[in-house]
């Protein structure tokens, strides 16, 4: 079933999520739920807590510019950066953080270690989107949006267009 998206400033947001340890039927529907919000609201990647459950689960489907799906669907469970190199900048946004874009500077590759919904381990070498959308959504694990990675000059900036007092009570 899908839910309702959490936007900044909700507080839920800043959580820290914990590792799953059963991985049962629970995680289960709350993977399904997940994949049937990130499906309605068209996003491309989606962590547990932007739906209200501080757990280290994400999901990633890439689509590129005009909507062609570059990857089959990834459930991502307990993830784990253990290698990272290089640099690399790409234009992000965010379900909870709607209608906002910038440039965000991240690693170019990412070694991702983590388990899928049986428990198995996995890991997977990522560069490009992928790349880009494992370390994102990761952030979101650790209570982080991509705006806080934004320069000084391009924060004051999302300050103004995303917290423009004429915009809050909108969200
Ligand atoms: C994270 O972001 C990401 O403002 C996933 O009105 C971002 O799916 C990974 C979206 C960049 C890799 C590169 C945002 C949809 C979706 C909006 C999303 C909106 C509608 C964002
Ligand atoms: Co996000």
């Amino acid at each position: 079933m899908a839910k309702r998206v959490i936007t900044y400033p909700d507080k839920r947001l800043k959580q820290h999520s914990k590792d799953v340890e059963k991985f049962d039927e629970n995680l289960h529907t709350l993977l399904d739920d997940m994949y049937a919000t990130m499906l309605e609201s068209g996003g491309i990647g989606l962590a547990a807590i932007q739906i209200g459950t501080p757990l280290n689960v994400l999901i990633l489907e890439l689509c590129d510019e005009d909507g062609n799906k570059i990857s089959e669907l990834m459930e991502v469970i307990n993830p784990k950066i253990i290698k990272k190199e290089g640099e690399t900048k790409h234009k992000e946004g965010c379900l909870s953080v709607p209608d906002f874009y910038e440039e965000v500077v991240r690693f170019e590759k990412v070694s991702v270690a983590y388990k899928d919904r049986h428990g198995n381990d996995v890991s997977v070498d990522a560069d490009g989107l992928m790349s880009i959308a494992f370390q994102h959504e990761i952030d979101h694990l650790n209570g982080k949006l991509f705006f806080e990675r934004l320069s000084i000059l391009k924060r004051k900036k999302f300050e103004k267009e995303y917290m423009a007092p004429a915009k809050i009570g909108k969200k």
